[in-house]
């Protein structure tokens, strides 16, 4: 049968316009394959065809324009014709509906016949409910009532709490409050013992800690100034330790590989262990903390520096909790939509309880818990200190965090007390000991480690006799050795054990350390040991005893490191356990095949003329975006990542035809679902909507960008953002991502201090081009014109993914609407646009006084509007060009006047500023949407005369033109300005500038916008 194929409900739009027909008479098509491509002033969006068939006559063509109802095609198919009115999803809930309808009709029925036996049923939706025995809960339901009648409320609450915490103690594990007792959550009887070679692990443990310290040592007796830590990974060695026995497996060509974020600070330590793989040699232990030459080791991890080993930049604070937050939601990501095997690899991530404090470290723990992620693992090293002091010396760190991750919905597992501790509270049986450790604050537990086992008795069990009690069979030297669990190997065990195999949350394990620890008096556990950098021979002396070393005395006054033999217990010990776990960690590598770029024709439509038609930037990206989701290489590795702003862009269309990730798929029916560009969430959906949350955009951005090394699955991210919210807002992990080697897009929307008109002083944006502009392996480009978007966009695709180079790009666009001339036919136009700048056009006609006049994004189209005004009413000629970036324009100039520098004696090379601007006429100005500093990016490498104009000064709102008046960018002032500058160098008579400041209302006495 005929069947017609109509325009669907698309939103509040009429008469939208036809840009593609997809389909001709006579192709076959599939459901939801695409016919027409839609776009109204602000979007583009697919038509899918409801019906399978063959194309019989096409009722529509390019150009034309479309409401709901209008036909666009006819089919021959053998379906029957599809009854829309009724939505799939409505029509489920109306059947689900009417069904329990029926059930509690029956229901009622039956309870009529049954009315004596109403007391049973009672009890059997009781029991159904969990409660076995109503009648016990009613006697304590009246007690409670009885407490409250007769002592109060507060009582009450008491009761309740005392209720709770006795439970847990006895064994229950269901926590009914935020907190738990200040006691191991995973009780000794549960706890999974540790298969490892214990006198092994606790040697090789403290060879690793020696050469930590000794070669921060060693650095600091070369020169004072390289620094270094001691005291962080001191504190960490058993978690760290543990983990590398026992639980994380590396990637090889069987597995994944676990993921592990190394806390920053604990540099030394894992340098230490990598020393005893054989993977680091002696003479770079030497250079640590100096990397000018080659061979050296980082201060911390950075990809950047040792590409083969770090793989996650994480020692600004913060930062790494929430990448490996969006790193496990990645994964899943990837896994839900089938391109990633679901090995159960885990993405651990070592933070400092001080870190904790950063606004990054927490701000995503809802959204872990949100998704389910339970490939994810938190360790927080509670040593209790930060740099300066105690991290919460009035309270607890442990509780707080616990309280807060467990209100998230996390999986809390405090790891606080070591083996020693076991027969005590297994005697406290008034629960006073727990008391007492609940009692205590940080800052009394700093300084008990500080202060040794006879002040432990006196200030902590003598606080109640009974406890003094408790320990009077013990010496001081049994008190102090009462361990903490961070440092106990088989409570870090259990805890691992019980992380990995927990399923449906995130973990975090909270484990309690002593900073410093083993470091004696000259840094364990006091206030000064963040930054004890250097140990004296005493202290060395007294920490090789502590960790029975077995070292001369002048080996440790010489500070030399320590290697058993390759074939000592230790050495095959370590190497048999990475063997087991498949290999070295941390390693960075990738296998990531490239991406083949698309072809040509996929670009060519966006560097032809759009006619009358305007439009803008931003359309003509999304535009992209639509043609390469055509593309059977392209579509399924692109990750359009946004926070909340895909309205904004016109990026809707992207809803339906490739979905909003979500974990759980779509649990409703969406209330705009009769609409082509419903709200639809999917298992495998490829639009990661964020919602309002930068920060986390941006590590899904670098989880993304990073995947061709953590999944060795090259993966093409674009990030859309409002440009203000950009590099301003989170320029930190932008230059993490740099140093991650993250490869993508970013792209700065409804760009320019004039352009994004009423949003005002927080919006507006005249800045991020200088901020993107400072981290090296950033390309930044504004570009004006759809062909400009156009061949930068197709370079980076080739760069970044075929080619796979380590860079990433920045591109501003703009929601300014305009028509887009084609691509100027000159060959070197497309060269000239990747370096930064070309001849857009001449201005010829007087052949007499000449100006060069430079233009970017959005104040281009100001400066060629100035040219033919000063061209028609004043007969001075110009060049115009397009500068589609500055920075790029000096970093090339950089180098080359460095390479004239250090190569005196050759003929010098000339830069590309040189070769455009070099032999032409007359002065230069420059203008952009952004500050003067954008332009006077290139002032240096010019011997012309040079004015630049920018948009200096706060934001505000007003419409693009008064705004471009304010700031002075606009096409008057550029014609006066020009003008002026002419007759500054004695080409023209000043009284043109003159003239013009009047005809266009300039006010000379206006301060300038900067203090406004
Ligand atoms: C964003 C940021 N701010 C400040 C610092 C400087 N800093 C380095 S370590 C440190 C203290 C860390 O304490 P904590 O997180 O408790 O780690 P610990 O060394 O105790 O394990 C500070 C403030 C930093 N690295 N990053
Ligand atoms: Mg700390």
């Amino acid at each position: 049968m005929s069947l017609e194929l109509l325009v669907p409900d698309i939103g509040d739009f009429e008469k939208v316009e036809i840009i593609e027909v997809l389909v001709k008479k006579g192709d076959k098509i599939n459901k939801n394959d695409s016919v027409v491509t839609l776009e109204s002033d602000k979007s583009s969006v697919e038509v899918p065809s409801i019906y399978q068939g063959e194309v019989e006559r096409i009722s529509v063509k390019i150009g034309d324009k479309v409401s709901k109802g209008d036909l666009i095609l006819t089919l021959s198919s053998n379906e029957e014709k599809s009854n829309e009115k009724i939505p799939p999803v409505t029509e489920k809930i109306i059947q689900e509906a009417e069904s329990s309808i029926q059930k509690t009709e029956d229901k009622i029925e039956a309870d009529k016949k049954n009315e004596p036996q109403k007391l049973k049923d009672e009890a059997k939706i009781l029991v159904k409910n969990k409660d076995i025995d109503p009648l016990e809960t009613k006697d304590w339901l009246d007690s409670i009532s009885a407490v409250l009648q007769r002592d109060g409320k507060h009582r009450a609450q008491f009761l309740i709490k005392e209720l709770i915490e006795h439970s847990y103690k006895e064994g229950s594990d269901l926590v009914l409050s935020r907190n738990t007792p200040y006691i191991n959550t995973i009780s000794p009887e549960e706890e999974k013992k540790s298969p490892g070679d214990q006198n092994l692990e606790r040697n090789l443990r403290s060879i690793i800690r020696w050469n930590a310290a000794a070669m921060v040592v060693r650095a600091n007796k070369r020169d004072p100034s390289l620094g270094g830590h001691i005291g962080t990974f001191a504190s960490a060695a058993t978690l760290y330790d543990v983990g590398m026995n026992h639980f994380w497996r590396a990637k090889n060509n069987k597995f994944g590989g676990d993921l592990i974020y190394f806390q920053g600070h604990c540099a030394p330590g894992i340098y230490a262990r990598a020393f005893l793989e054989g993977r680091i040699n002696e003479k770079q232990l030497n250079n640590f903390r100096q990397e000018v030459n080659p061979g050296g080791l980082s201060s911390y991890p950075h990809p950047w520096l040792m590409p083969d080993f770090w793989q996650f930049p994480v020692v600004s604070m913060g930062l790494g909790a929430m990448m490996a937050i969006y790193q496990a939601r990645f994964t899943k990501y990837l896994i839900n939509r089938g391109m990633l095997k679901d090995e159960g690899r885990k993405i651990w991530c070592f933070l400092g309880d001080g870190e904790m404090d950063e606004p990054e470290s927490m701000g995503a723990i809802g959204l872990a818990a949100r998704e389910k992620l339970d490939n994810l693992i938190f360790v927080v090293n509670c040593n209790l200190q930060r740099l300066d002091g105690p991290v919460r010396g009035n309270g607890k760190i442990i509780q707080e965090l616990e309280g807060i991750f467990r209100g998230a919905g996390w999986n809390v597992i405090k790891v606080i007390w070591g083996s020693y501790w076991d027969s005590l509270l297994s005697k406290d049986k008034t629960g006073l000991l727990v008391k007492r450790m609940g009692e205590a604050v940080d800052g009394e537990y700093q300084a008990f480690k500080a202060k040794g086992g006879a002040y432990v008795r006196d200030n902590f069990f003598g606080k109640y006799p009974e406890l003094l009690d408790l320990v009077s069979q013990m010496t001081d030297r049994d008190i102090w050795k009462l361990n903490r669990g961070g440092h106990d190997p088989h409570k870090v065990y259990a805890a691992y054990h019980s992380a990995m195999n927990n399923k449906g949350t995130p973990t975090v394990i909270l484990a309690k350390t002593i900073k410093g620890y083993g470091m004696g008096k000259s840094g364990e556990s006091i206030n000064t040991t963040h930054q004890q950098k250097k140990l004296g021979e005493d202290d060395l002396l007294y920490y090789r005893d502590r960790f029975d070393l077995p070292l001369t005395d002048e080996q440790v006054k010489n500070v030399q490191y320590y290697k058993p033999p390759e074939d000592s217990p230790e050495i095959k010990y370590l190497k048999e356990c990475r063997l087991r776990l498949g290999g070295n960690l941390p390693e960075r590598s990738s296998f990531a095949k490239s991406i083949k770029r698309p072809p040509p024709d996929i670009f060519s439509s966006m560097k032809e003329s759009t006619g009358e038609k305007e439009m803008s930037t931003t359309m003509i990206l999304v535009r992209i975006l639509t043609s390469l989701l055509r593309d059977k290489n392209v579509a399924p590795r692109l990750v359009p990542i946004i926070p909340d702003e895909a309205r904004t862009f016109g990026m809707e269309g992207f809803f339906q035809k490739i979905g909003i990730y979500a974990h759980e798929g779509q649990k409703y029916e969406p209330v705009d679902s009769e609409q082509l560009s419903s709200y639809r969430e999917d298992i495998k959906g490829q639009v990661l909507e964020e919602g309002i949350t930068e920060a986390g955009s941006m590590s899904s951005w670098i989880a993304a960008g990073t995947s061709y090394t953590n999944h060795d699955l090259e993966m093409i991210p674009i990030y859309l953002f409002y440009s203000m919210f950009g590099f301003q807002r989170i320029g930190d992990f932008a230059w993490a991502a740099g140093d991650a080697q993250t490869r993508g897009f970013l792209i700065g929307a409804t760009s320019g201090r004039t352009t994004l008109a009423g949003e005002g002083l927080q919006h507006a944006d005249g800045h991020s081009h200088i901020l993107s502009s400072v981290i090296p392996n950033c390309k930044s480009y504004d570009p004006t014109f759809g062909y400009e978007l156009a061949t930068i966009f197709q370079e980076g695709l080739i760069r970044m993914h075929e080619k796979q180079e380590n860079i990433f790009y920045y591109i501003t666009t703009m929601n300014e609407n305009y028509t887009h001339p084609e691509k100027p036919k000159d060959k070197s136009v497309e060269s000239g646009i990747l370096k930064g700048m070309y001849l857009f056009k001449e201005f010829n006609k007087n052949k007499k006084t000449k100006i060069q006049l430079l233009g970017s994004g959005a104040i281009l189209r100001e400066m060629i509007a100035a040219a033919e005004i000063l061209q028609n009413e004043y007969n001075i000629d110009s060049s115009v060009w397009s500068v589609t970036s500055f920075s790029e324009l000096r970093k090339e100039a950089l180098e080359i006047e460095r390479y004239n520098l250090l190569n005196p004696e050759k003929n010098p090379k000339k830069n590309y500023i040189e070769e455009c601007l070099g032999s032409v006429q007359g002065p230069i100005v420059a203008a952009s949407d952004y500050l003067r500093l954008n332009s006077d990016q290139i002032r240096p490498f010019l011997r012309k005369s040079f004015y630049s104009f920018g948009t200096d000064g706060y934001g505000r709102s007003d419409t693009r033109k008064k705004l471009r008046k304010f700031f002075e960018v606009d096409k008057e002032h550029i014609v006066t300005y020009s003008l002026s500058v002419l007759a500054k160098e004695q080409l023209i008579p000043s009284k043109y500038a003159k003239e013009a400041i009047k005809k266009y209302n300039i006010d000379e006495n206006k301060p300038m916008p900067t203090k406004l």
